[in-house]
């Protein structure tokens, strides 16, 4: 079977790094938005955004989202997607509140679990609400998937038309408290998606770099980025976003895969063209 264009999704910030991990990290709405501008420019399509406040602390709040996207969407064309994950601990309205902004996709976790020393909820009331408001909206979701149990869920939930029947899925592998990030761990789930069913893998820390040569080999789509990985190499930090996905794009290419362009990648993800 042809394998469709590579889609690499760049998370360029997310909601439990702070400048003591890596002083890369991208914070304010300016350095938020550039971080994204170059990793769409090294061929990234979608943009997985959480933004910070102020204080540099994790934020949902609209009115940011609304700053950096346009910051982003002045210089670049991609797919902006939003995350309604948030921090460990954000309330679900405060999570659903960005929606409003009618991002082309956002993220829909579908499930709770241990996030290290935390406890990300996603009860069937969140899971459910959260479902509803990306379809009040008409926002593609990009479902996360942390563990089995959640695939699982998934097929549950999409019987009883309680989440969109479009949508994609992310496999995050390897945070505490969810399911391994070895190559196995994403074979094990693949193995009960249907044929046609568009994935990709987010492999966490080490784990990013063999789990997404695996996928560009077997046609699924990747995401790189600070979110899930701060590391270029064994103790050396990764400069910035761009060096992230530059890397993506050099393994692709030594694999035949050819970069989506975010025309492409809404194609591949029933995104309605712009
Ligand atoms: N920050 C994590 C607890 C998402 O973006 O939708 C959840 C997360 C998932 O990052
Ligand atoms: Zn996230």
């Amino acid at each position: 079977m042809t394998k469709p264009p590579l889609i690499i999704t760049c998370a360029v910030v997310g909601a439990e790094l702070s400048r003591q991990d890596t002083p890369h990290l991208p914070i304010t709405p300016q350095e938020i938005a550039q971080s994204a501008i170059e990793a769409v420019a090294a061929g990234a399509s979608i943009i997985h955004l959480h933004v910070r406040d102020k204080k540099g602390l994790p934020s949902q709040e609209s009115n940011i989202f609304r700053q950096v996207s346009e910051l982003i969407k002045q210089e670049c064309d991609c797919i902006l997607q939003y995350s309604t994950g948030g921090a460990v601990g954000t309330p679900v309205e405060a999570r659903c509140a960005p929606l409003k902004l009618k991002p082309e996709m956002a993220t829909l976790s579908m499930g709770s679990m241990n996030f290290g020393r935390e406890i990300f909820e996603n009860s069937e009331q969140t899971i459910c609400t959260i479902a509803k408001t990306l379809q009040q909206y008409g926002v593609v979701p990009e479902l996360e998937i942390f563990d089995a149990g959640m695939l699982e869920s998934t097929f549950r939930y999409l019987k009883r038309s309680d989440i969109p029947a479009q949508f994609h899925i992310d496999f995050v592998l390897g945070v505490p408290g969810g399911i391994g990030g070895e190559v196995e761990d994403l074979l094990y789930l693949l193995n009960k998606l249907p044929p046609e069913q568009s994935w990709s893998v987010a492999g966490i820390g080490r784990f990013q770099l063999p789990l997404t040569a695996h996928a560009i080999a077997i046609g699924g789509h990747v995401r790189t980025g600070f979110e899930d990985n701060i590391y270029y190499q064994k103790r050396v930090l990764a400069t910035s976003n761009a060096q992230l996905v530059e890397r993506v794009v050099n393994l692709a290419g030594e694999l035949n895969r050819p970069i989506a362009s975010p025309v492409e990648a809404r194609e591949i993800l029933h995104i309605p063209a712009l």
